[in-house]
């Protein structure tokens, strides 16, 4: 099979963890890199022997000599960097917060659209391995038809110590960790209908909420929760785990902290461990979060020879980001939001 070359922009925090997967990963590795910062360009293309780097995405796509690009920048390069890639015809995988906002996201993925260019959001939480676990439970009718679920990450983990930028802006838990929450609650239970949300910010030293509780209702009729924070001090830190919650109308699934998969219908109740592989490259308690970099890049990889479209499409995640902007108008409204309407 032929190596499929990448060009990977962004090369800070989170970029790491791709390169390393990248690695790892058949059928495609990474030939050039890219950031403006020099400092961050040395420190990734050393660690990773990459050779051609670049300060400037413009003089990168004018080089070419690559089949894919990974754009692992913050959000507000996103549209920039995406249309730059339509406009070059090079297929694009962008990182999640996929734009600021929807409007932005309609445009990329109608820019590649018209490009004829695949588009992969990096929304990787689906792909971890307990999501994956409950999403096989359910497609094994385990529990019937699911009524009502509840979709849980509760913290107190550190998060800006490695991501400052996380405390700076306006908004936080719902742009960058509830978009995860609430992709898992549409991978799950389906698309939304409507939607309506609580915030509070807890932490005084932030701008933004750190604290999230949103209600939705899902086009099959099931109902769900989903609560986010990192503001709870627990006795066990469960960070980065999303505990999920399914009742169903033959029984129940609970995916527990610590990895613990609970199933109970007329057969009885069976417990299994599906806990995520520790890569080579990994380190607790982030290799659940890695694993899943790993799963959705091979992903990327494996839809693009069969010509065949991503889970975590741009088109996909309009309809996880319009959630996003759904609780922050609900929560400053006070009101239900028709999620329907804003697609
Ligand atoms: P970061 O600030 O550490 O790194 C971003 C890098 O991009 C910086 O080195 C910066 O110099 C570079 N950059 C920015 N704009 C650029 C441009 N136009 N051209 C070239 N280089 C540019 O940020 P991070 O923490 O690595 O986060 C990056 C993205 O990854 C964010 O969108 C974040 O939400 C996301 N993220 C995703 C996950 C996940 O599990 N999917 C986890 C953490 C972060
Ligand atoms: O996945 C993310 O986007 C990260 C974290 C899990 C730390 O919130 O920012």
């Amino acid at each position: 099979m032929t190596e499929l070359k990448g060009a990977l922009i962004g090369c800070g925090f989170f970029a790491i963890n791709q390169m390393h997967a990248w690695n790892d990963v058949r059928g495609a590795g990474i030939v050039a890199i890219c950031d403006r910062d020099p400092e961050r360009l040395k420190i990734v293309g050393d660690q990773f022997g990459i050779d051609r780097r670049y300060g400037d995405a413009e003089a990168l796509f004018a080089d070419g000599g690559f089949d894919f690009v990974d754009i692992a920048t913050t959000v507000q390069s996103h549209r920039f960097l995406v249309e730059l890639a339509a406009a070059n015809k090079v297929p694009a995988i962008c990182q999640k917060p996929f734009a600021k906002t929807l409007s932005d996201a309609k445009a990329m993925v109608e820019a590649c659209r018209n490009a004829s260019i695949p588009l992969m959001v990096h929304e990787n939480f689906r792909w971890q391995t307990p999501i994956q676990a409950v999403r096989k439970a359910l497609d094994a009718d385990a529990i019937g038809t699911p009524f009502w679920g509840r979709f849980s990450f509760r913290s107190a983990y550190d998060v800006f110590s490695g991501q400052p930028y996380l405390g700076e802006g306006e908004r936080f838990i719902i742009e960058d960790l509830g978009i995860h929450t609430l992709d898992i609650a549409r991978y799950i239970l389906g698309d939304v209908r409507s939607l309506t949300a609580r915030t509070k910010r807890v932490n005084p030293a932030i701008k933004g909420e750190d604290v999230a509780t949103i209600l939705l209702d899902h086009e099959n009729g099931a109902t769900s929760v989903v609560d986010v924070s990192y503001a709870t001090r627990l006795s066990r830190e469960p960070f980065p785990e999303t505990l999920i919650e399914l009742d169903g109308s033959e029984g129940t699934i609970r995916l527990t902290q610590g990895y613990g998969l609970e199933i109970t219908n007329a057969k009885g109740t069976t417990t299994t461990d599906v806990s995520p592989k520790l890569l080579s490259w990994a380190s607790r308690p982030w290799h659940n979060i890695q694993e899943s970099v790993y799963a959705i890049q091979q992903h990327w990889v494996d839809q693009l020879e069969r010509g065949a479209e991503h889970s975590t499409s741009g088109a996909d995640n309009l309809k996880t980001f319009a959630l996003v902007e759904a609780a922050y108008d609900s929560a400053a409204r006070g009101q239900t939001i028709d999620v329907g309407a804003m697609l």
